[in-house]
């Protein structure tokens, strides 16, 4: 019955597809999940553990997770990683000191098979404080140039200002798509 029912669901494209976010602590991820889903800037307080959500977006369903970032919590995301379509990476673009922390945990996170076909959307966040790396920047300093086999794409984000988010989703839909 299960069987049958996912069938017809894919048929209809109404899979829904899973998202992680990830990143350090504080990069901004709950922000940006209660931003996807209702648009605004909510209070957020340290995710210990995780917080999902479905948000819909140009009317594809996605099952949102955003995992907490703190040190102790990092080595619980491979538990999500089965079955994921894509990962939304957020940098604290403020975050100059960790820069070289936020690399080595992506690259670590890459390397991790059940993740091979996962698409990558990397979001310089913060980009409304003044002071914070740019994109180029960021992009160096994570290395990106050496990623091999996967598709992925660096964009500019705001969470509090609401900026970067819509270009970024438009992209991970299209290439989600492309990918089918
Ligand atoms: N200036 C600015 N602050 C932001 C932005 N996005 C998030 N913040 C703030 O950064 C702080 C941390 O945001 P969270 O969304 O809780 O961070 P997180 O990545 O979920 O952190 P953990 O749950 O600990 O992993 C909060 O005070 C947010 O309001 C942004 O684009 N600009
Ligand atoms: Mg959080």
């Amino acid at each position: 019955m299960g069987g049958f029912y996912s069938y017809f669901k894919s048929l209809f494209g109404e899979k829904e597809l899973r998202i992680l976010i990830l990143g350090l602590d504080g990069a901004g991820k709950t922000t940006i999940l209660y931003r996807l889903q209702v648009g605004e800037v909510v209070t957020t307080i340290p995710t210990i553990g995780f917080n999902v959500e479905q948000v819909t977006y140009k009317n594809i369903k996605f099952q949102v997770w955003d995992l907490g970032g703190q040190t102790s919590i990092r080595p619980y995301w491979r538990c999500y990683y089965s079955n994921t379509d894509a990962v939304v990476y957020v940098i604290d673009s403020v975050d100059r000191e960790r820069m070289g922390i936020a690399k080595d945990e992506l690259m670590y996170m890459l390397k991790e098979e059940e993740l091979n076909g996962a698409i990558l959307t990397i979001l310089a966040n913060k980009q409304d404080v003044e002071g914070c790396m740019n994109v180029t920047e960021i992009h160096q300093a994570l290395g990106l140039d050496s990623l091999k086999n996967r598709t992925f794409q660096i964009f500019k984000t705001s969470a509090k200002k609401g900026i970067g988010l819509d270009e970024a989703m438009d992209w991970l839909c299209n290439t989600l798509q492309n990918h089918k």
